[in-house]
């Protein structure tokens, strides 16, 4: 029998409300002891009752309990939960009388865990709970949601029965094997594979987005000494992050730091101004400018409106892109300082092809524009509606899944004997069984449930 477990759901500390949990086969009888004066057994399933919380002829409390019969419960278990005032000395006491009558204190996750192995969730669905716990943006938010719905993993749940199906052909073909029979049929076995093949792919690909989503989407900031970067970043940011000064070559580490723009995080890096330098210390910074520009998703490459030739700025984007795959990069040159202008110098007219957005950093002129930029890349990407995969398990898991697929197949084309086609496929599926947690291992679940809060 599995014990009854109890736990304090909300955040630690005062609160006006605060919710206790016990889950298990036991956790009926023993809130049946905490409200003597209610008649615990009546209260029928799915309901919530207010109801007293008595020790020893004292009221501790008046509280609200609601009681899930199992399994429709989160962990699928019998379930009891109880909303009290949200005192120190109240929490304790409760949790104290549910231990002292047999619950044992939860473990982080460990209610997810349940409900995991009860089949409430698969493992990914069951991560995505840490995740949606975890989110602080409406886009991570998304996507922990979308994931609680089992998007990805019933796909490829649902690829792997097929590839079950086929699996035990190949090992009945085993057990006739003098006789030269194929019962699997290779094509529709290439058929598959190449399917399944499809879908992890995309899913790895969509790794790089959904995990820069997670930690906020780069954004470098980069140019020369003194063109007003670390101005910019204090006015996105809203506040005094970055030193400013007039003296060229100031900022020496990057700076980083977030900012949301329509529910989406971006994360900005100030750099240092890009220049030949003898001062050791502000080489190892420009060094670390490239590391951020190769990091970037986004390059934002200020110039200074008032200092800056366009054929200089061409010749800077121009070594830029060939010392880095600026393909790949979103570059969005910006010409600060206009404050100090009376109008545009005559030959910026001619640069329509750069794209230049002018902007004054220090007296916030046009920053409207660049973050018009940002909400472009966000749709041209289409970061909101598709099917991203943030976790890190997930990403190596699918590797994995990758090559042992890609095995199969290569299998298949040399037409390797039924035996080691089999053992190939067989390793695909601990694979995939492993990612969807049809294969589970006790230090798997320990690791990802773990990571959850005490109470979840
Ligand atoms: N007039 C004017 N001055 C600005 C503007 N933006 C920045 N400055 C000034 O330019 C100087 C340099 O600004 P910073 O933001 O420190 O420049 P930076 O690019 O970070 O410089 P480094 O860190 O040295 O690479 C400061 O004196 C700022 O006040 C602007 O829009 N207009
Ligand atoms: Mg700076």
């Amino acid at each position: 029998m599995k014990d009854t477990i109890c736990a304090i759901s909300t955040p630690a500390g005062i609160g006006a409300i605060s919710v206790l949990r016990a889950s298990g086969e036991q956790a009926f009888a023993i809130a049946a002891e905490l409200f003597p004066k209610t008649d615990f057994p009546r209260i029928p399933p799915q309901h919530a009752q207010f109801a007293q919380i008595i020790d020893h002829d004292q009221v501790i409390d008046q509280v609200v309990v609601t009681k899930f019969a199992a399994p429709r419960s989160y962990t699928g278990e019998d379930m009891v939960e109880i909303s009290c005032h949200g005192s120190i000395f109240i929490q304790r006491k409760i949790m104290e009388m549910l231990v002292e009558r047999g619950c044992r204190m939860a473990q982080p996750g460990e209610f997810t865990q349940r409900a995991f192995l009860n089949g409430k969730l698969d493992l990914p669905q069951a991560e995505a709970v840490a995740d949606l716990i975890d989110s602080q943006s409406e886009s991570t938010h998304k996507l922990a949601i979308s994931q609680l719905k089992g998007s990805f993993s019933k796909k490829i749940h649902l690829l792997r029965e097929q590839l079950v199906q086929l699996s035990s052909l190949l090992e009945l073909e085993l057990d006739f094997s003098e006789e030269e029979v194929e019962f699997a049929n290779r094509e529709e076995l290439s058929r598959l594979l190449a399917e399944l093949r499809d879908e992890v792919e995309q899913l790895i690909h969509s790794f790089k987005i959904g995990n820069v989503l997670k930690t906020g989407i780069p954004v470098a900031i980069v140019g020369q000494p003194n063109v007003g970067k670390s101005t910019l970043l204090n006015a996105i940011l809203q506040q005094d992050r970055a030193i400013v000064s007039p003296i060229p070559g100031t900022t020496r580490d990057t700076v980083e730091d977030t900012f949301n723009i329509d529910g989406t995080l971006f994360r900005f890096i100030d750099t240092a101004g890009i220049r030949q330098s003898d001062d050791t210390l502000e080489s190892i910074g420009i060094e670390r400018t490239y590391q951020a520009i190769n990091q970037a998703a986004i390059i934002l490459y200020m110039v200074d409106v008032t200092l800056s030739k366009p054929e200089d700025i061409r010749a800077e984007i121009a070594r830029l892109n060939e010392e880095l795959n600026l393909s790949e990069k979103q570059l969005v040159v910006i010409a600060n300082k206009i404050d100090e202008l009376e109008a545009l110098p005559e030959h910026y007219h001619n640069w329509h092809d750069l794209d230049i957005l002018f902007i004054s950093a220090k007296r916030k002129v046009n920053l409207g524009e660049v973050e018009d930029r940002l909400r472009l890349f966000i749709q041209q990407h289409k970061v909101q509606d598709a099917t991203l995969l943030t976790n890190e398990r997930h990403y190596s898991m699918l590797l994995d899944i990758q090559s042992a697929i890609g095995r199969i197949q290569q299998g298949l084309s040399s037409q390797i004997p039924t035996d080691l086609l089999a053992e190939d496929v067989r390793v695909a599926l601990h694979d995939i069984g492993c990612l969807t947690g049809t294969v589970t291992t006790d230090e798997l679940l320990d690791n990802i449930f773990g990571k959850f809060c005490i109470g979840k």
